[in-house]
């Protein structure tokens, strides 16, 4: 069978979980949210990339159930969680959702995200929307005005894979947002240009005046780690921490780590 029709009967059967990635607070030291991330396995293909099926969902016009999937799934999960106890009031765990370009544009979004927090009784603002840079500059203005409705509704908002159109920075400060997160194409070389640190340092400031939280992706091993962190970067998410897990296995990991 081919790509497409193995990706609907996937859709069909809701073949897919969810991998979580845990994201470390530097300041605190402590794990306070996680980014969870679909993945699918093909039957003779094996594990298939979601930078490959989500484009291929959208063109299907599949995006919209599949998404959907997604919200239900992240928040039964976090409920799951907080039965278990694994995070409590005390102890909260944030939730990040992706959102594909498709989905940003879904006249009922909204609907679908409070939908799937209502029904496992979760708070809006244990989730972190992730939307990237590109995708909330294709229509600015209306991307400013759904922002704000869907932070009115209590959901945080991230803005994913930072760093590609900077001409826009100072546009896009002006988006009503909760975090940034660094490209990790800016951790990458860090301890060993200048010119990337320096991107970093200014973005952290910019940051920090706006109250905005910055979090440094693909943070792959200590150096990077000490880096950002002298330059102010609030949190960290990369395999230094841990690579993408398996609920189970992400609550034997946080439980190791503390
Ligand atoms: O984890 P991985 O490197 O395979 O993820 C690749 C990309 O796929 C990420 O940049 C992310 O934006 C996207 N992605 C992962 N999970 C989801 C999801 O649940 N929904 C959407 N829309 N995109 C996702
Ligand atoms: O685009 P987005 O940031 O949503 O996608 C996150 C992707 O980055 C996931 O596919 C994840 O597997 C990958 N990733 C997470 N941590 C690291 C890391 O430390 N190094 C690299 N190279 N990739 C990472
Ligand atoms: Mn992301
Ligand atoms: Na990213």
């Amino acid at each position: 069978l081919s790509l497409e029709s193995e990706l609907r009967r996937a859709v069909e059967q809701e073949a897919f979980t969810l991998a979580y990635q845990p994201q470390l607070n530097l300041e605190q030291g402590r794990v306070v949210g996680v980014e969870s991330l679909l993945r699918w396995q093909h039957p003779e293909k094996g594990w298939i990339s979601p930078t490959v099926f989500i484009p291929l969902l959208e063109e299907l016009g599949l995006i919209h159930h599949l998404g959907e999937w997604v919200m239900q799934h992240a928040c039964w999960q976090l409920s799951q969680w907080q039965q278990q106890g694994v995070c409590s009031a005390d102890q909260p765990l944030r939730m990040g959702i992706n959102l594909s370009p498709m989905q940003f544009a879904q006249p009922d979004l909204a609907e679908q995200l409070v939908r799937a927090v209502s029904q496992h009784q979760i708070q809006p603002r244990q989730i972190k929307l992730e939307i990237t840079e590109s995708v909330a500059m294709q229509d600015p203005q209306a991307s400013i005005a759904l922002l704000h409705q869907l932070r009115e509704l209590g959901f945080q908002i991230a803005i994913d894979d930072f760093g590609i159109g900077f001409s826009s920075l100072e546009y896009l400060l002006r988006f009503p947002l909760d975090s940034l997160k660094i490209d990790r194409a800016f951790v990458k070389d860090i301890t060993r240009g200048r010119r990337d640190r320096a991107i970093i340092k200014s973005l952290t400031s910019l940051c920090q005046g706006l109250n905005i939280a910055t979090i440094a992706e693909g943070v792959e091993n200590q150096r990077q780690r000490d880096y950002v962190d002298a330059l102010g970067v609030t949190e960290i998410q990369g395999y230094l921490l841990s690579q993408p897990l398996s609920a189970d296995d992400f609550v034997a990991w946080w439980s190791a780590f503390q």
